[in-house]
């Protein structure tokens, strides 16, 4: 996976990775993001090392649908987070609500460069929510470095499926792709705000860590 990352990290350099910079967001700004249950605003954003790539489309970059690729193609239309980077969502005047099973689900670039899932190239981020912008509940992602698929709690390792976003409204699992949470999980029944940290670390700057393609919801009112 080592190799892999390290041919993936020279090709985004070769592609024009942008400078890391770090930026503010209103959470009102306009941004010509569909009426699709998508994030709708960058709350903050915090990058760490080895971040920049997809910095300079931000916010919208984020924002909306993914840009699914199928589980064989890795989408660039993401913002790396760089090791221990951090990203606050926002959705306008949603809120993603606790029913049964998954309630949002989380977009990164991940693929089986083989076909193969148990060959996933993934970058792992942990995940949060809140009501607030204050008090977080955090989804437990814990692994080895040497652990194989699946990463439960974990976003980053199921890819994003090629789907049309306007026909699968709210979203939908076997769809769409993702990596699905579920409130019930931490003990809420709503949340206004989803925060993804980079826990991975690895791969070349500029595009170290988590790469976020967009968050969806699947509950929400
Ligand atoms: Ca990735
Ligand atoms: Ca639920």
């Amino acid at each position: 996976m080592r190799r892999i990352a390290l041919l993936l990290g020279l090709s985004l350099v070769l592609s024009g990775g942008s400078a890391c910079g770090e930026g503010d967001f209103d959470e009102n700004t306009e941004n010509g993001v569909s009426d699709l249950p998508y994030a709708w605003s960058v709350i903050s954003f915090e990058p760490g090392e080895g971040a920049g790539f997809g910095s300079a489309a931000m916010p919208d970059v984020v924002l909306g649908p993914p840009d699914g690729r199928g589980v064989m193609s890795a989408s660039l239309e993401v913002v790396s987070l760089g090791d221990g980077g951090e990203i606050v969502l926002g959705f306008g005047d949603r809120e993603i609500v606790n029913e049964e099973g998954p309630d949002f689900v989380v977009f990164e670039n991940p693929f089986w460069p083989q076909g193969d899932a148990e060959q996933v190239y993934a970058e792992l981020g942990e995940v949060a929510v809140s009501k607030d912008g204050e008090e977080w509940h955090v989804f437990p992602c814990e692994f080895e470095p040497e652990d194989l698929p699946p990463y439960p709690g974990c976003a980053g390792w199921t890819p994003t499926l090629r789907y049309e976003a306007e026909e699968v409204v709210p979203l939908q699992l076997e769809v769409t792709g993702g990596d699905g949470f579920d409130l019930a999980d931490v003990g809420v029944d709503r949340a206004r705000y989803v925060r993804i940290r980079d826990v991975w670390g690895l791969g070349e700057a500029p595009s170290r860590g988590f790469d976020l393609d967009s968050v969806g919801l699947i509950h929400f009112q």
